[in-house]
């Protein structure tokens, strides 16, 4: 104990006195290391623009989807250093997500007729936008296997919602948001009947199964979606695919491709061909143009009906009230993308080899003429394609997803089956550059590509296989992001990074200066809801409870230690544990768990979250803070007791220890010195303009409230001594040293963030 107390005071006080490392001189030069490496002046071009470096931060941040694991990828553009995973549809444990008991609420949200879903299929994040820009508020994921839709706060990175989508049984196309995030777009994947569990065979396909789109409300001051305020519109079983929101002259209308218009059942078993012959059979498939603005206004006119409680507008009323028209498309395809002036419609053919640009101007000049080549089955009006489209350009083989740049008219296409991406002008119809990447690309992404201002620069490959690219790790291959530079005629490829959490469909970038995410919560917030947490305590109202069988312990968590220290139940107690951080310092996260009982926790400053679970194994189970906190981290525990039916105690008092006069003297030297240090960081941080820099007023609020809890203990281990009882006098004497060392090492901190941003002389 005494050695770990020095070894941590020493580390203290080498911070203060800021010793740098001083790493031998490299003589090694550049030419050598390029040698010694086997690298290309190319290698070090494509290192010079990926590399940031140490201390320096990237200039983008992308959201990636993180497939089959449910969750968001965050990293960092250009480095593509990873930085994040955002625990969504499924538990992450290091985030407590799913282990305690405020983050379960969110997971049981995504409950599908009350069965627990552990898992999610994630492919499009979508970032809200105010007038067609990134705002970098909120984002949203969907769930293509489980029809549902997620949205995180980026003011803390954390899923705030999950919502189900009460009428489809997949949902790939989501999510996109509306110009302004009034809605966030969802169409559904597979046709099944929109009501709830029913059953109709598939030979009623045409009649009883339905597709879909789904505009989710979003109330942006509350930062959830609204169910109730949210529509369908009811679509023929095309198995509607992705979508996109239309911008400045399209404002108020979406879009939507489709596949399978064929509306074929496949039966292998059956001697018929594959869903793959029959669903790519014809050679057009339909475009949806859909009107929103207006639609809102149907469903408030009361001319939607219900399914599952939710607003569908039938296919018979979108058509009398001119929401929805159909527009044919080449061949299977895949993406839709709406140009950033909002006056063009980019459709990747997939099976076809051309892109192809509808013209929003032509479409709207048909609907406005009522000029209409036919219409489908289900009376919805088809526009000719010529009448629609603007140019359709050669690509090359399997055209995807199209992004934008921020010169006008240049676009970057995927191709999945060339494995390249095509960089192509949209207006003038013509390729500009082509190149090859490893391998199959699924989407591309440039930064800020989806909105009005695409921000150019770099173009990230988003590839389905990585066959050879990296060090094999067995027959499951990590995915691979290839980052790309665009910022010349020429596109260069950067640098390959391997992805192995799940396949990411889809990712978004936006720029790092548009995130401005809190460092802390205000004390005794519950994340989850944004609002104050009922189990939130401040330091000195700790207390435990039992009432029947039901124990409730309101704690905290401060450097080091958790309060209680111990809690007593006896077996069979149902235990709710809330836990506060008290923390205010940027970065001192506090973990919780209890040994064997399943639950875990991650406390962010200023946090609170309750963990609860049945103490149903009588026992002693230690519980522990997770995070390495500080040097006396190891130490901040507690015992959870579970005393056994009828238990009575056996023995009186704690087992003592052996101190003497001279231990006791010698820890209140230790408390005098530092006391000094202390002193000494205190002149130098209020001698300058600490005032203005808010985190370090937040280290030096913590660090004055650390040095608070001495009061009084002086006082106490005085009257110990005076005792002779010298353990007692020696542990409270230490109590002090041990606020003292949380005191200095915040303080040090501080110093050494001021002297590295340049605080200034005060007089
Ligand atoms: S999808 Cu996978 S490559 Cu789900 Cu947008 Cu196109
Ligand atoms: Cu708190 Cu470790």
């Amino acid at each position: 104990m005494i050695n770990t107390s020095k070894r941590a005071l020493s580390l203290v006080l080498a911070a203060g006195i800021g010793l740098t490392a001083t790493a031998a001189l490299s003589t090694e030069t550049l030419q050598d290391v390029l040698k010694r490496r086997n690298l290309s002046q190319q290698d070090l071009l494509a290192a010079a623009k990926t590399y940031v470096p140490t201390g320096k931060r990237d200039e983008f941040v992308t959201f990636s989807s993180g497939g089959q694991s449910g969750q968001v990828i965050v990293y960092g553009v250009p480095s593509m250093r990873i930085l994040k995973y955002i625990g969504v549809f499924t538990p992450e444990p290091w985030q407590g997500y799913g282990y305690d008991a405020n983050s379960k609420a969110v997971l049981d949200q995504g409950k599908i007729d009350g069965k627990t879903i552990t898992w999610g299929d994630t492919h499009h994040p979508a970032i809200s936008e105010t007038n067609g820009e990134y705002d970098g508020q909120f984002l949203f994921i969907n769930d293509k296997a489980n029809p549902r839709l997620a949205v995180i706060d980026l003011r803390d990175f954390e899923t705030k919602q999950i919502v189900v989508n009460p009428i489809y049984k997949s949902e790939h196309g989501g999510a996109f948001v509306t110009t302004n995030t009034e809605y966030v777009i969802e169409a559904a994947q597979y046709p099944a009947p929109l009501e709830n569990k029913k059953f109709y065979p598939l030979e009623e396909m045409n009649e009883k199964y339905r597709g879909g789109v789904t505009y989710w409300k979003f109330d942006r001051k509350e930062g959830r979606i609204v169910p109730k305020d949210s529509f369908s519109f009811e679509l023929p079983p095309y198995w509607q695919d992705l979508s996109d929101a239309g911008k400045g002259p399209s404002e108020g209308w979406a879009f939507t491709n489709s596949f399978c218009a064929e509306r074929y059942v496949g039966g292998i078993e059956k001697g018929r061909p594959p869903y793959e012959a029959g669903c790519s059979a014809k050679d057009t498939d339909y475009l949806h143009v859909m009107n929103w603005k207006k639609a809102a206004e149907v469903v408030k006119a009361g001319k939607a009906k219900k399914i599952n409680g939710h607003n569908v507008i039938p296919i018979d009323v979108a058509v009398k009230e001119g929401l929805l028209f159909l527009v044919p498309e080449p061949k299977s395809p895949h993406g839709v993308d709406v140009t950033p002036d909002g006056k063009y419609i980019v459709v990747g053919g997939k099976l076809d080899t051309h892109a192809s640009v509808y013209s929003f101007e032509k479409i709207q000049a048909a609907i406005k003429a009522g000029k209409f080549e036919s219409k489908d089955p289900y009376g919805i009006p088809v526009i000719g394609m010529k009448d629609a489209l603007h140019v359709q350009v050669p690509l090359g083989l399997g055209p995807l997803h199209t992004q934008y740049d921020s010169k006008a008219c240049v676009a970057y296409t995927s191709l999945y089956v060339d494995s390249q991406v095509a960089k192509w002008d949209y207006c003038a119809g013509k390729v500009l550059d082509k190149l090859s990447v490893h391998y199959n690309i699924g989407h591309l992404m440039t930064m800020e590509g989806d909105s009005t201002k695409p921000a150019g620069k770099y173009l990230v490959a988003l590839n389905k296989l990585a066959i050879d690219r990296f060090v094999p790790v067995g027959p499951l291959h990590p995915q691979n992001h290839q980052l790309i530079d665009i910022s010349n005629d020429k596109m260069q490829l950067l640098y390959d990074m391997p992805l192995p959490l799940g396949e990411p469909h889809y990712a978004v970038s936006i720029a790092a200066s548009k995130l401005k995410p809190g460092v802390r919560y205000k004390v005794g917030t519950d994340s989850r809801t944004d609002k104050p947490h009922p189990g939130a305590v401040r330091a000195g109202e700790e207390r435990t409870e039992k009432k029947g069988n039901k124990v409730t312990v309101w704690g905290t968590l401060i450097r080091s230690h958790i309060t209680p220290e111990t809690i007593e139940v006896d077996v069979g107690d149902e235990v709710t544990i809330h836990l506060t951080n008290l923390e205010r310092a940027q970065d001192e996260t506090h973990g919780f768990t209890v040994s064997t009982y399943n639950v875990h926790a991650s406390i962010e400053p200023g946090k609170t979250v309750s963990v609860k679970f049945k103490a149903d194994k009588e026992g002693v189970y230690p519980y522990y803070c997770t995070e390495f906190c500080s040097a006396l981290h190891l130490e901040m525990m507690g015992y959870l007791l579970v005393k056994p039916k009828g238990w009575k105690p056996t023995k009186v008092g704690l087992a003592k220890g052996t101190y003497t006069e001279a231990d006791y003297k010698a820890t209140v030297k230790k408390v005098a010195d530092t006391q000094a240090i202390i002193d000494s960081v205190v002149a130098y941080i209020t001698s300058v303009n600490y005032k203005d820099f808010p985190d370090v007023v937040a280290m030096v609020e913590d660090a004055f409230d650390q040095l608070g809890k001495t009061k009084g203990l002086k006082e106490k281990h005085e009257a110990f001594a005076a005792k002779k009882d010298w353990e007692q006098a020696n542990l409270w004497a230490e109590q002090i040293w041990q606020y003292q060392v949380k005191t200095a090492d915040l303080g040090l901190r501080a110093k050494t963030y001021l002297e590295q941003n340049g605080a200034k002389k005060i007089k």
